[in-house]
Parts: C-alpha cells; sequence; structure tokens
C-alpha cells in the first residue's frame, strides 16, 4: 500500500553534516520525496510534534533538542511516498536507542545518549499512518507537498505576511 511518512533530519544530524549520509540511505528505499523544508522550529511546533511524550521526564530536553539548542537551530524536514514507505523508512533508521539500534542503521551508526540521557538519534520517521497523517500536516501546509495526500480546501486568510520587499 502506498504510503506517506514525515522524516526530520534533527539538529545532531545538521550539525554533524550528516544530511547528504542520511539523504543517500534513504535513497535506498526507493520512496519519492513528495516534500522539503528547512524549518527553524519554535517551542510550540516541538510541544505540538512531541505531544504524546509530554509526561515523559526527558520532555523538557527533547523540545530543547528538537528546537536546535543543542546543536544548530534548524530541522531539515521532508515527506516520503511510496509503497510500505513507513516500515521501509523506520527500518533503515533503525531502534530509537541508538546504543541498541543495528549498528549500521542510521540510528545506530550516527547516534548517541547525551549525558544528560537524552537520545541524540539524528533522525525522526512517523511510526504509523495515523501519526504520519498527524505530523505532515503540522510540518507542511498543502501547497509544500506536490501530490494530493490528504483532502484540502482553499480558505481566505485574512492575515498579515512577509513578501519580498
Ligand atoms: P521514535 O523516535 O523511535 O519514534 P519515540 O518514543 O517517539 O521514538 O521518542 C521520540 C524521541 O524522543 C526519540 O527519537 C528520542 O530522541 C527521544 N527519546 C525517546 N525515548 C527516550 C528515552 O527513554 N530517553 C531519552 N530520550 C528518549
Ligand atoms: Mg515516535
Amino acid at each position: 500500500m502506498d504510503q506517506a511518512t514525515l522524516v526530520l533530519i534533527k539538529p545532531d544530524g545538521l550539525k554533524k553534516s550528516l544530511t547528504g549520509n542520511i539523504l543517500t540511505r534513504l535513497s535506498e528505499t526507493k520512496l519519492d520525496i513528495v516534500g522539503a523544508r528547512i524549518v527553524k522550529v519554535s517551542r510550540e511546533l516541538a510541544q505540538k510534534h512531541y505531544v504524546m511524550l509530554k509526561d515523559k521526564p526527558f520532555f523538557e530536553d527533547l523540545l530543547k533538542y528538537l528546537m536546535g539548542e543543542y546543536h544548530k537551530k534548524k530541522v531539515m524536514a521532508l515527506v516520503y511516498y511510496g509503497e510500505d514507505a513507513i516500515q521501509k523508512v523506520r527500518n533503515i533508521c533503525g531502534a530509537t536507542n541508538p546504543e541498541e539500534a543495528d549498528p549500521v542503521s542510521i540510528r545506530g551508526a550516527y547516534g548517541r545518549i547525551t549525558t544528560k540521557g537524552v537520545y541524540e538519534n539524528a533522525i525522526h520517521a512517523s511510526a504509523n499512518p495515523e501519526e504520519a497523517e498527524r505530523e505532515i500536516k503540522l510540518w507542511f501546509a498543502p501547497d509544500e507537498i506536490i501530490s494530493e495526500l490528504y483532502p484540502a480546501k482553499v480558505a481566505k486568510k485574512n492575515v498579515e505576511a512577509r513578501v519580498w520587499a
């Protein structure tokens, strides 16, 4: 079944210049990239992204990690699409805990556990279709994705926005 999944190259991945390596590993899946953005992550976005973990003792450090306070203040967000996309990407990422991840997986190769106890594992990937939909809608607007993944509508936005001067 064709699916979409959200991938984030987290701030440690960007700081360590791993973008190319990670994208090369992901290209083994032969999935399509249908969206890509560089994002400066706000506290609000980090909180929404990790809302499921809000009661964990490491939540505050996790927010700081995703916001880039320990590395660089940016994340690369991508949407991959294709057959069995969620599991294919998760397999290449490896286990959440980089110490337990297969050494040839992305997290096994590039992740570490900090002395504060945060798993800095270089990459995020959606875990299931419901999570993928929620996360993709959080990180991307409909027009930032080149395929029609989910229903969208036209709405008049009466907001001020920056334009090129
Ligand atoms: P996942 O990223 O493999 O889906 P989640 O349980 O959704 O794993 O956790 C989100 C992120 O929170 C992880 O990628 C990792 O950075 C961090 N994390 C998860 N569990 C722990 C933990 O027990 N200690 C420290 N950090 C953790
Ligand atoms: Mg998760």
